[in-house]
């Protein structure tokens, strides 16, 4: 083709630029093992999702919980969680109306909560956690947005 001087430069950077993101793409996908989310998504209608996931604490193991939280404007239900020498505590959470964002601050538990899916995190605990952890709404979701809050509560023996 016919490519003049500096432009040949340039159209080589990029088609070099493309190669290199290729190749970073199949890298992160076969061998580090990178996967985008979603698969194996549960889905729950929203109508239905307080019968369905029950929400509520279950300790399934010493130290294991799993959390079950259904938010709408604008609370967090349950709001009030008590945790007693956590190790593992898997959240999974739905939105009955919009999207929320579930964030205990001052950790990386950080997640887009959707009508419709069951958005699933695992918090692994860490040792010195005790006292009052602060749980925000990120995702602004309508006037008392500002009010959607709750508190988990840690306790060490
Ligand atoms: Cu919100």
């Amino acid at each position: 083709m016919p490519f003049h001087g500096e432009e040949r430069i340039w159209v080589g950077v990029v088609a070099a630029m493309a190669v290199i993101f290729l190749a970073a793409l199949a890298y992160a996908a076969w061998v580090v093992g990178l996967q985008v989310p979603g698969g194996d998504v549960q889905l729950v209608e929203p109508q239905k999702a307080l019968q369905e996931l029950k929400p509520g604490v279950r300790e399934i193991a010493p130290g294991r919980y799993e959390v079950i939280i259904v938010a709408r404007m604008w609370q967090w239900f349950p709001s009030n969680i008590t945790l007693v020498n956590p190790v593992e505590v898997k959240f999974r959470l739905t939105a009955l109306d919009v999207i929320h964002g579930f964030h205990i601050v001052g950790t990386n538990v950080n997640v887009m909560v959707f009508p419709g899916y069951v958005a699933e995190i695992t918090w692994r605990v860490p040792q010195d956690a005790k006292g009052k952890y602060l749980v925000v709404c990120n995702e602004y979701c309508g006037l008392g947005h500002q009010n959607m809050y709750g508190v988990i509560n840690i306790i060490r023996y």
